[in-house]
């Protein structure tokens, strides 16, 4: 515990906690030192409590499990705001409500939020520690899950009120579950708000309030909140890039890496792909992993990109990790780890959908109670959690934590698209790859956003992280790239195509390494390409097709561009540019004709009449 009048010499951040502590009126204020002895300790209380369950102590370390409320399994997208001053600046795609108005509304929901609850302070920096790329942030919250995930998924505690010092700037973020305690009250295992959710934003103060939920990225403020939405606004003012992005490290047989940033929207993999182990034909190529989720990335002196990854650990999906699809993340939560909303065995193991075969006997489900096959329903919740160190990710970044951050060569986008989209392509350049990225779509696999399957545009997998007018954001874009002496190549990709019969074109995940090594090469200049209608294309010769039996037949069909579902799917990025026209870079009409134009001069399949060339 730090004591904040002896170790705490930021005058006006003592005024802050002592200013939320009058409003929030918690039974006991706690400043979090970061230490080991205190995530102990606030794990045992959680066990006490019923919260936490400890999982087999020879299996699973140091893990614990625990469920959610049933309201609180996911970010609250429709509860999430942007209150900046002028309406405009939040733009369309973001929720908003006048910042004067929604202050008043908070102030009515924190008075007395807190009580019977410790008021924790946690100082956190957010990116290694002294980094010029790094920002400081204190998360004021009632909950010890986010205390102790914070402890995983960010640097917390006595180095960070060092690094503070006297007047050293932060972003505030307060946090309750919306749960006080009367007197004599009990607690409930998962405290939280079922009507009352909050997540919000107030970009020109760099703040953060968030009410009602305890879990992932609503409580967790330096994460979703932070990271990308305030963060996004900062990098657009001072010119640099706060994006929904991994960073993974290809390194060839030759020894020479490159560092590549992707974004996918959720539900397509990213952690996988950041963690992804070359199939075994593929020796000497190794992949290692600087980030799975977010990347800030600023112009170096040297004119190139250099990115580091703010966060110190996963919030991974579980349903659907396994020793084959992702075995570096299977042994990075093999000890202190926390599972939220998965399956628990009677012996202390957990489970999830897909990590066996078989459901295991007598497994508790995440409601808490035995599973019951005849009644339907899955065992962890689709949206179930793990939070692990980053650091005990095999695969780790030799420079995952230097300061200066690692260079960027390449940006990759990707969606899920079972038609249309080809597996690769290379944008012609830095434009147009900033329109591609612009008018990415997934399509949709769980119902909370829509119809199951229709295509949901997710602008550079930012749509629900951007701190302001999306439009604004596509020419921050432009004009970073304008300013770049040699800007990264811009790459398309898409694991998900599927044949007539329903099936995955694709084999996936170590085999992804084969997109890879092209993107490399091309990188490097060292391999040629075809030009379709909407960029670079590899040919079949030019992929590495050790140990896969991928016909020339199947590539054809993974990387047709069909004219007429070209022509379809450029007319519907109208659908996203209509909702933001006033501030759409005018380059956007523009590149939208210039690629209507070269599909309607191609022959029926261009790609392949191409190759015959
Ligand atoms: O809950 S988080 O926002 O951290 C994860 C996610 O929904 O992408
Ligand atoms: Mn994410």
């Amino acid at each position: 515990m730090l004591d904040p009048m002896k170790e705490v010499r930021h005058a006006e951040l003592r005024q802050f906690a002592k200013e939320m502590e009058e409003v929030c009126q918690p039974s006991r204020v706690r400043w979090c030192d970061g230490s080991p002895a205190e995530y102990d300790e606030l794990c045992e209380m959680m066990v006490a409590k019923g919260t936490f369950h400890r999982l087999h102590p020879d299996r699973w370390p140091h893990s614990f499990a625990c469920n959610t409320d049933p309201s609180d399994v996911a970010r609250v997208e429709d509860r999430t705001y942007i209150c900046s001053r002028k309406k405009e600046d939040a733009g369309p795609t973001n929720n908003w409500v006048e910042p004067r108005e929604m202050k008043v509304r908070m102030k009515e929901l924190f008075r007395g939020a807190m009580k019977g609850r410790t008021m924790y302070v946690i100082p956190f920096c957010m990116g290694p520690l002294g980094s010029p790329l790094s920002k400081f942030g204190v998360e004021i919250t009632d909950s010890e899950y986010v205390v102790v995930n914070m402890h995983i998924m960010t640097r917390i505690g006595r180095s960070v009120i060092d690094a503070l010092g006297e007047d050293g700037d932060y972003i505030k973020c307060l946090h309750s579950v919306g749960a006080p305690l009367e007197a004599g009250q009990n607690d409930v295992a998962w405290p939280c708000n079922r009507e009352t959710k909050y997540i919000v934003h107030y970009p020109e103060d760099r703040s953060i309030v968030s009410y009602g939920s305890g879990y992932g990225g609503n409580a967790l403020l330096g994460k979703k909140c932070l990271a990308l939405r305030i963060a996004s606004v900062m990098a657009a003012e001072e010119g640099w890039l706060a994006e929904h992005m991994l960073i993974m490290g290809v390194e060839s047989p030759k020894g020479k890496k490159e560092y590549i940033a992707a974004a996918f929207p959720s539900a397509c993999g990213k952690t996988n792909f950041a963690m992804l182990i070359p199939p075994a034909e593929m020796s000497g190529w190794k992949v290692t992993t600087v980030g799975d989720d977010i990347a800030w990335i600023k112009p170096g002196k040297d004119g190139g990109l250099y990115a580091i990854n703010p966060e110190y650990g996963y919030f991974g999906v579980a349903p659907g990790t396994n020793a084959r699809t992702n075995p570096n993340a299977m042994a990075t939560i093999r000890s202190n780890a926390i599972f939220t909303n998965v399956g628990v065995t009677p012996e202390g193991d957990v489970w999830w959908e897909g990590l066996t075969d078989e459901v295991p006997k007598d497994v508790i489900d995440w409601h808490g109670s035995p599973y019951d096959p005849k009644k339907g329903g899955t065992v962890a919740h689709p949206n179930a959690r793990f939070t692990a160190p980053a650091r005990q990710n095999p695969c780790i970044d030799a420079d995952w934590e230097n300061p200066e951050g690692v260079p960027i060569s390449a940006f990759v986008f990707g969606g899920r698209r079972s038609n249309t989209v080809p597996l690769l392509y290379q944008a012609f350049n830095w434009n147009y790859g900033v329109y591609l990225a612009s008018t990415m779509g997934s399509e949709m696999t769980a119902a909370a956003f829509g119809e199951i399957g229709k295509v949901r545009r997710d602008p550079f997998a930012m749509l629900p992280f951007c701190g302001y007018h999306m439009a604004d954001y596509f020419n921050h874009w432009l004009q970073f790239g304008r300013n770049l002496p040699k800007p990264p190549r811009i790459f398309g990709v898409n694991w998900f195509r599927k044949d007539d019969t329903g099936h995955f074109l694709w084999p996936g995940f170590s085999h992804n390494m084969r997109v890879l090594k092209w993107i490399v090469e091309r990188i490097n200049g060292e391999v040629s390409a075809i030009e379709s209608p909407i960029g670079w294309m590899p040919k079949y010769d030019d992929i590495d097709w050790e140990g896969l039996s991928f016909e020339r037949k199947e590539y054809d069909r993974i990387m047709e561009v069909d004219r007429e579902a070209w022509k379809t799917e450029i007319l519907a990025h109208e659908e996203l540019f209509s909702r933001m026209y006033d501030r759409l870079p005018k380059e956007y009409f523009l590149l939208q004709q210039l690629l209507l134009s070269s599909l309607w001069r191609s022959p029926e399949h261009w790609y392949l009449e191409a190759e015959r060339i």
